[in-house]
């Protein structure tokens, strides 16, 4: 079959076979009344037969009954057989034995929400697993249509109203997932994926491992280094951590005595390779050296320890995520492009002419109008450009917009 073709979700079968049994019948009474109708030409046409030969063509019964009977049968079973694909297409399967995901049809792209809150710009469930989409679009935007053309699923999005779908996907793999109601000038790029994956694959996607960054003080008890420093001052085996970056410390190098500044490098040669250089009033071979023992981040953490930065471990909010699963990337491109709207790239400290209170004017676009530009995008329109960006004001909280702040910064 022609790739992407191939229908894989477990009722594409039945629906395929509707399709073609539809199709061959449709094929053979057109061969039949086209093929007729040219032996009719033929074997009557003025040159080869007289009137007289059709001019008293009475009824015939068994031909009357034969061309009322076997269509009526062919219909019948068109019918059961379209009904019979329907019906188990249009069944749902009961809430508690599928997966729930709330899809949002929006100007010009999808966004998709599972069970435990999380949300996507492309769809990904496990294979083999009955999967039902709750459909929707803002109230504010228009109608789309979703469309699994390997699914062998299509139904519209409604403002306002809610549709259903559901399929069981049999093969992993990555298929398209389109617009198929035209719904203005992106509707062609409305387009995004479904990735069937394992249950693994699945489980991992919803709950990600989050790689939570160690401490400056997690890593020096992991690895030992409290047992021979101190952090108050008072030395121990070792010197006390206190105030060690960029002060001077005499060291014993190749035997001679010189005087050195901690900077940076010091102190990364200090913990990689200790024997090196030996600060005075210690011995070497003590401590032992901890080359490849730290990642490079987890080196960078503590070197930034010693110069008394702290580092803020707390996941953060990732902008592009935001940005993506709310569709700003469906009306707004990062390569420079204009599109719907005006392009991300290089968006900070960049000089547009807005229109307010009719008025036009020339700005540059700092933190501030951007805050305005995305909560209430009505309030200044970019000069050339439609009124159609949605507000996000209800939609955003404050940590996210300042999220995709920080992202539209890069
Ligand atoms: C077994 C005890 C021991 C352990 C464990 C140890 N150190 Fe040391 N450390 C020493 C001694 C002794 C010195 C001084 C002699 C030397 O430089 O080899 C020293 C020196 C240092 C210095 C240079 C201090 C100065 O005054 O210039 C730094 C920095 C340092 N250690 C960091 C660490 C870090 C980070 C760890 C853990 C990854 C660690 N040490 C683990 C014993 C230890
Ligand atoms: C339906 C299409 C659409 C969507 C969705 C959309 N925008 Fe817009 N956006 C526009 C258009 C059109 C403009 C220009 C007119 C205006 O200022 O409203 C614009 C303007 C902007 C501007 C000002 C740009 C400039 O050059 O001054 C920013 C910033 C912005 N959008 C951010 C976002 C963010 C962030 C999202 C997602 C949360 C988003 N947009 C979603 C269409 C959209
Ligand atoms: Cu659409």
């Amino acid at each position: 079959m022609l790739e992407g073709i191939e229908g894989v979700s477990s009722f594409a079968e039945n629906i395929d076979y509707t399709f073609w049994m539809v199709n061959l019948i449709c094929l053979f009474l057109f061969i039949i009344t086209i093929g007729a109708m040219f032996i009719f030409i033929y074997k009557y046409s003025e040159k080869r037969s007289k009137l007289k030969d059709t001019e008293n063509i009475k009824h015939n019964l068994s031909l009357e009954i034969a061309w009322t009977v076997i269509p009526t049968i062919l219909l019948m079973y068109v019918f059961y057989i379209g009904l019979d694909a329907l019906k188990v297409q249009r069944t749902m399967p009961e809430d508690n034995k599928a997966i729930v995901v709330k899809v949002t049809g929006m100007k010009w792209s999808w966004s998709f929400e599972y069970e435990n809150g999380k949300k996507s710009s492309e769809l990904t469930v496990p294979v083999n697993k009955d999967i039902k989409l709750i459909m929707t679009a803002p109230i504010n935007d228009i109608l789309h249509a979703f469309f699994v053309p390997s699914f062998r699923i299509k139904e519209d999005v409604i403002p306002g109203q809610i549709t259903k779908l559901w399929f069981n996907s049999e093969k992993k793999g990555k298929f398209d997932i389109l617009c198929a109601e035209y719904c203005g000038t992106r509707h062609a790029y409305m387009r995004s994926y479904v990735n069937v994956v394992s249950q693994e694959n699945f489980e991992e996607f919803l709950n990600p491992k989050v790689v939570v960054k160690k401490t400056a003080d997690e890593i020096l008890n992991q690895l030992g280094c409290i047992g021979c420093h101190t952090t108050d001052g008072t030395p121990s085996v070792g010197p006390s951590f206190k105030d060690l970056y960029n002060t001077e410390v005499k060291v014993t190098v190749n035997g001679e005595t010189k005087t050195v500044k901690r900077d940076e490098a010091y102190l990364k040669r200090a913990i990689e390779d200790p024997n090196y250089e030996v600060p005075e009033g210690y011995t070497a071979n003590v401590m032992p050296g901890f080359k490849g023992a730290l990642t490079d981040e987890e080196m960078q953490t503590v070197i930034n320890y010693f110069k008394g930065i702290e580092e803020d471990t707390t996941p953060k909010l990732n902008g592009e995520d935001i940005s993506s699963v709310n569709g700003c990337i469906g009306c707004h491109t990062t390569d420079g492009t204009p599109s719907a709207g005006p392009t991300f790239k290089g968006i900070m400290g960049r000089k547009t002419e807005i229109i307010r209170d009719g008025k036009t004017m020339e700005i540059t676009i700092d933190e501030e109008y951007l805050r305005k530009a995305i909560v209430d995008p009505s309030y200044e329109l970019v000069k050339d450009y439609a009124n159609i960006m949605p507000p996000f004001k209800d939609v955003l909280n404050k940590d996210e917009v300042d999220a995709i702040i920080e992202y539209l910064k890069k």
